[in-house]
């Protein structure tokens, strides 16, 4: 076997014989997999459908519309928005949006990461601090370990800082919340709006979250999310906008920024689209709103047995992912790393106002969209989270844990 067979063989075996909790991590269908490696992947198509620079497009161009056509259909009930598939990843979709719409020096008003924002809302380490300012507004304690996010907080960040745009949208946010009630508040300071749903759009595809797609001024005014996360197609992102914006985002895309689209991960996409929309399986015979209902229960039965088992739980969990505090005394990377030994793929994460580094922080996310993907049931969670609580409080049998 040549070296990428090996390691292709290796990883192979790893993702078969480990029990993935990455909340941001699935397993899309075989289908959409395949496509992923197919001859969509040899063809160049600068430009949109019915205008490329080169030649041979005439399938590409049906593809594209066709998946952007069901991406709408699926997503928007509005009719307001239009979307754009060519763009690569989560965090160029982010950036796009603040590179096109903001002039320098703009302010940007999002959760910060260690809150449970995401890395591409804007940080210290973002490079784009070179254009932007950013702020943040915070969440706000309602209970023991239980954080929701403070509208009146995000009312004064607003009221106060003006911020050109306000991104609402989590990495590590257990709770649901409501887009429309967060887009009001912003508007009143006339600020645009940009809803990251990179993490939630398989529920909010599926009604199982509140939705950002609203009509007029009540919705965002641009929606970002990658596709591989709860919606469980190909790695990549789409853009949708407010018809009025879409013709900036295609042209920031191409040729502003991007030269030729993937169409290997557009034809996945569609694909996976297809699955969403019941007009193919994943393979595991039941519908994706079935899947999501389960990633659910599955999510808070995983959560439900750690804490049973003693542990602490931030804020219960009403999405996909759960937030686990450590025991004091535990190092989490330790933790992530004894964990992996026993094949349970986890992150460490930092918690809400949390006192230790973002290195070994005093959190552990995990998430049940993988698991349910590959067929673990309810009772299999429970086991799950039994075993996982043995080995954060040390009470293990090592030869049990590992059969
Ligand atoms: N790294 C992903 C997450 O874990 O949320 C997002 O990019």
């Amino acid at each position: 076997m040549n070296p990428v067979s090996q390691l292709t063989s290796s990883e192979f075996d790893r993702q078969k014989n480990s029990l993935n909790l990455i909340a941001s991590e699935n397993y899309p269908s075989k289908k959409t997999l395949d496509l992923l490696g197919s001859i969509w992947s040899n063809k160049y198509g600068e430009g949109y459908p019915g205008k490329r620079y080169y030649a041979g497009n005439e399938f590409t161009d049906k593809l594209e519309i066709e998946t952007s056509e069901l991406a709408l259909k699926l997503f928007d009930k509005t009719g307001e928005y239009g979307v754009n598939l060519q763009v690569l990843s989560g965090s160029p979709a982010n950036s796009l949006v603040y590179m096109t719409f903001l002039d320098p020096g703009a302010k940007i008003l999002s959760l910060s990461l260690s809150q449970g924002g995401h890395l591409s809302h804007m940080h210290s380490t973002s490079v784009f601090n070179k254009f932007f300012e950013h702020v943040n507004y915070n969440l706000k304690q309602v209970g023991e370990n239980d954080y929701v996010i403070d509208l009146q907080d995000f009312e004064n960040q607003l009221n106060e800082h003006r911020p050109a745009l306000t991104v609402i949208g989590f990495s590590a946010y257990p709770k649901g919340f409501d887009f429309a009630e967060m887009i009001k508040i912003a508007r009143k300071y006339d600020s645009l709006v940009l809803a990251d749903i990179s993490h939630i759009s398989g529920l909010v595809v599926t009604q199982n979250h509140s939705t950002p797609f609203l009509a007029g001024e009540s919705g965002a005014d641009f929606v970002t999310t990658t596709t591989h996360k709860t919606l469980r197609g190909p790695r990549g992102a789409m853009v949708f906008a407010k018809e009025k914006y879409m013709d900036n985002i295609n042209k920031a895309v191409f040729p502003g920024s991007q030269g030729g689209p993937h169409f290997n991960k557009i034809a996945a996409l569609y694909q996976s689209l297809l699955e969403v929309d019941g007009r193919d399986g994943y393979g595991d015979e039941i519908s994706f709103d079935e899947y999501i209902k389960n990633v659910l229960e599955n999510t808070k039965t995983l959560e439900t047995t750690m804490q049973k088992g003693g542990l602490k739980i931030v804020s219960p969990t009403e999405t996909h992912l759960s937030l686990i505090k450590l025991p004091d005394e535990i190092d989490s990377l330790e933790l992530q790393k004894k964990l992996e030994e026993f094949g349970i793929i986890t992150n460490r994460n930092p918690l809400p106002f949390d006192k230790k580094s973002a290195w070994r922080p005093s959190g552990l996310r995990v998430g049940g969209a993988g698991l349910t993907s590959r067929g673990l049931s309810k009772d299999g969670f429970r086991k799950l989270g039994q075993i996982m609580v043995s080995i954060i409080t040390n009470e293990y049998d090592e030869t049990a844990v590992k059969k």
